[in-house]
């Protein structure tokens, strides 16, 4: 239970207009959590935080409706268009008999399907809701299919919603981030498996969006239609709530349980956190212990003390000696994006992973404390650095409020 929101955590909330299901930060003092309760590289896809609009939500359909919806495997079918300016030769549609359905996507997977582990990082969750193992194929793979392609600047692309416009989850991509990606690097794909079994309707089966750099909302689940325009601009729902649609994922780090914390004195005190490794990866995790100032833990960004602050490491959890144990049966480490042909990660923590952590002090004196935690990235930025805007990620330096008594 430290790498992701309990259930319990998990409120109602409204954001944007709509319904989404978000986090309560107010949780009572917990319990410390044991330093052996490393949580499982991978999350259980039933154990994700659920961040989904419509109402209906799309996964509460069953029988009829879920066929009705195009929702199940045999019935699950993606049109790709152009529209504007944009031209493509091959256009896949319904009406015509040619949308991609699960059979030829997974028949495409067979020749070149790509593995690639990546937490699921809410733009305005400040914890990741999860991580998995996504499998499936480049989206360019798809496109290629689909001819000559001419005159396209960016894709739309959403999911199935209830047939209320106002219930859309669009997002976007350029062209080029979709097409040119350095070599290396994983660019956006259909993803059909999660941590080795078919995708789950609630995480967005069959088929989803996966675009490794980015926050959430640009991995859209139930994946039916994809747009290609000559238009320039990003649509993304998320933007027009007020979000940054391009930021990448960021490094920030996080407490694993939220609210204040209560310790035993005499005995060594374990805090357990989490850190969302963004595209600058990770350094470091840091944390800053000081008496209780009595405000509640409130310290603004332009107070002095961040200057004098004592930033001090905390323990990173080292990677899995055995990944093969780690990972879905069936999976050769050495075919997950990021893992060396020995089948190790080339970078720990990696990248767009989650990357746990602990700190263990001893000898604390019985007294009231703040504890504050954050990352360093791998240019040397120190959360909220290089951007402390929330619309492009929550990395607000996290506090608790320590009771040792
Ligand atoms: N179709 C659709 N896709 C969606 C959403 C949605 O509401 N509808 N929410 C997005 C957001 S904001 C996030 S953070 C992730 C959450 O993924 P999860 O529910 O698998 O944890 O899904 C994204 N994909
Ligand atoms: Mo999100």
């Amino acid at each position: 239970m430290a790498n992701r929101i309990s259930r319990r955590d998990a409120i109602l909330a409204g954001v944007g207009g709509a319904v989404v299901n978000a986090v309560a930060e107010s949780r009572a003092v917990g319990e410390p959590p044991s330093p052996e309760a490393a949580p499982p590289f991978l999350t259980p896809a039933n154990d994700f935080n659920d961040v989904s609009r419509g109402t209906p939500l799309p996964h509460s359909l069953t029988g009829q409706a879920l066929i009705d919806a195009r929702l199940t495997v045999e019935t699950w079918k993606l049109k790709i268009v152009a529209e504007d300016k944009a031209v493509l030769a091959k256009p896949r549609t319904i009406a015509a008999g040619t949308a991609l359905d699960y059979a030829g996507l997974l028949a495409l997977g067979k020749a070149k399907s790509v593995r690639f582990l990546k937490a699921m990082q809410c733009n305005n969750i400040p914890r990741p809701l999860g991580q998995g193992l996504w499998e499936g194929v480049l989206l360019r793979d798809v496109l290629e299919t689909c001819g000559q392609l001419d005159e396209v600047r960016r894709l739309f692309y959403w999911g199935f919603h209830n047939g209320d416009p106002k219930q859309i989850f669009r997002s976007s991509l350029a062209f080029n981030q979709v097409l040119d990606s350095p070599p290396g690097e994983m660019p956006p794909f259909l993803a059909y498996k999660l941590n080795g079994e078919a995708l789950s309707l609630e995480r967005g089966g069959p088929v989803r969006m996966i675009v490794p750099w980015a926050h959430g909302f640009k991995s859209v689940k139930w994946l039916q239609k994809i747009v290609l325009t000559n238009k320039s601009e990003a649509n993304d729902t998320y933007a027009e709530a007020g979000n940054d649609p391009e930021s990448y994922l960021k490094t920030a780090a996080y407490f694993a349980e939220s609210g204040n914390g209560k310790f035993p004195s005499g005995k060594p005190m374990v805090v357990r956190g989490t850190a969302m490794v963004g595209w600058p990866g990770l350094e470091r995790v840091e944390y800053w212990l000081r008496p209780d100032t009595g405000q509640d833990g409130k310290l603004s960004r332009r107070d002095p003390a961040w200057a004098t602050a004592d930033w001090k490491p905390v323990t990173l959890d080292p990677a899995p000696k055995d990944w093969v144990a780690q990972l879905p049966g069936g999976v050769p480490p050495k075919d997950v994006w990021g893992f060396t042909p020995e089948g190790k990660p080339k970078e720990w923590p990696m990248r767009f992973s989650v990357a746990n952590w602990s700190l263990e002090l001893e000898g604390l004196k019985a007294g009231k404390y703040e504890l504050r935690v954050r990352s360093v990235d791998k240019n040397g930025f120190a959360q909220p650095e290089p951007r402390d805007g929330p619309r492009s990620g929550k990395n607000a330096v996290p506090f608790k409020l320590i009771e040792v008594a």
